[in-house]
């Protein structure tokens, strides 16, 4: 699945005649806003990981829409917030990373929770962004009146300079076309980037350890999602000679303290257990195939503190 990028360095005659827009967005907003959500939604695959709690994901997805008018190159972020324990360091690089290398930014605001301190957060970043347009979509309108709506918009528009702000529900699908145009409207001419067969840049391996998280987020509480990194030891792909046809997967789910390891694992690993099998059906239907998956819990020490440790796991910042 690694990028398959147009020669751009076509003459500036065959330029002058592109009608059709392509560039990078960055979805950014504050945890729990539904960008993950949204770029599932426009994909009409998933590829980034979806949870109720707050700060699911941790690093840069790419998901690239090809239509006629052009060529959205998503990037999904970590949400934007103030903490700055464990991961957040590293989280808060990558979308830094994201929104300087993007041509321009979605600001996803959760219609629901814009008055808590994660989204001043974001309004003060999307403030600053003076040198890319940023447009805005409130979310989870299917929650919200629209007097509600109304409010919020009015208030927002005089807060931060914005390309645009559209309500929408990507719960019901309300105002993702709309949205849709705007985003493409932002964007600079040029021919497509990628490959219109092109999808994510999240290799089989990143998409296996990134479901079993999500399984993780869906089955244990508290602080044990946010203590747990998920390593892919083995990948296999179906083997024509062998009876078993499907892909094997081998995986670890790193967690920091024994008792965590306790929890995960459950009563006669009945935790463990459901991960696996919700782990391995979205797989399954990701890949519109077979799949085995083994999973193994290791306790690896204070890993959220360990710059080594976490740089193993994938998360560099
Ligand atoms: N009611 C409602 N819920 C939504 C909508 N969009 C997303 N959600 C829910 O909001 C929660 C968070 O969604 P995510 O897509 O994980 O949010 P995110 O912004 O990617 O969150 P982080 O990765 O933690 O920054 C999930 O439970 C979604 O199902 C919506 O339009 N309406
Ligand atoms: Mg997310």
């Amino acid at each position: 699945m690694s990028p398959n990028k147009r020669d751009l360095n076509q003459p500036i005659e065959e330029k002058a005649n592109i009608k059709s827009r392509a560039g990078f967005i960055c979805l950014a907003g504050a945890p729990n806003s539904g960008k993950s959500s949204l770029l599932n939604s426009y994909l009409g695959q998933k590829v980034a990981i979806v949870s109720p709690k707050p700060q699911t994901t941790r690093g840069r997805i790419l998901g690239v829409v090809t239509q006629k008018a052009g060529q959205i190159i998503f990037c999904d972020t970590p949400g934007l917030n103030l903490s700055q324990k464990g991961l957040n360091l590293e989280m808060a690089a990558e979308t830094q990373k994201a929104l300087k290398e993007a041509d321009c930014c979605l600001w996803l605001i959760d219609g629901l929770r814009a008055s808590d301190q994660n989204h001043q957060r974001a309004l003060e970043v999307m403030a600053n962004l003076e040198d890319k347009p940023v447009g805005a979509a409130i979310n989870k309108c299917d929650l919200l009146n629209n007097e509600q709506i109304a409010l919020l918009i009015a208030q927002i528009k005089q807060q931060v300079r914005l390309e645009f702000i559209e309500p929408i529900s990507v719960k019901t699908g309300k105002g993702l076309k709309s949205l849709k145009r705007r985003l493409i409207s932002l964007l600079p001419l040029s021919p497509p980037l990628f490959e219109s067969d092109y999808l994510t840049d999240q290799t089989l391996r990143q998409i296996a350890s990134e479901f079993v998280r999500e399984a993780i987020f869906n089955n244990a509480h508290q602080e044990i999602p946010y203590s747990c990194a998920v390593t892919v030891e083995k990948f296999l792909e179906p083997i024509p000679e062998d009876s078993y046809q499907g892909h094997r997967v081998w995986a670890t789910i790193h967690v920091e303290k024994e008792a965590q390891k306790k929890v995960l694992v459950g009563k006669g690993g009945s935790m463990i257990k459901k991960i696996g099998q919700e782990a391995r059906l979205a797989l399954e239907d990701f890949l519109d195939q077979r799949l085995s998956l083994n999973l193994f819990v290791k306790v690896s020490p204070s890993w959220t503190t360990d710059s080594r440790l976490k740089a193993e796991f994938g998360y560099r910042g």
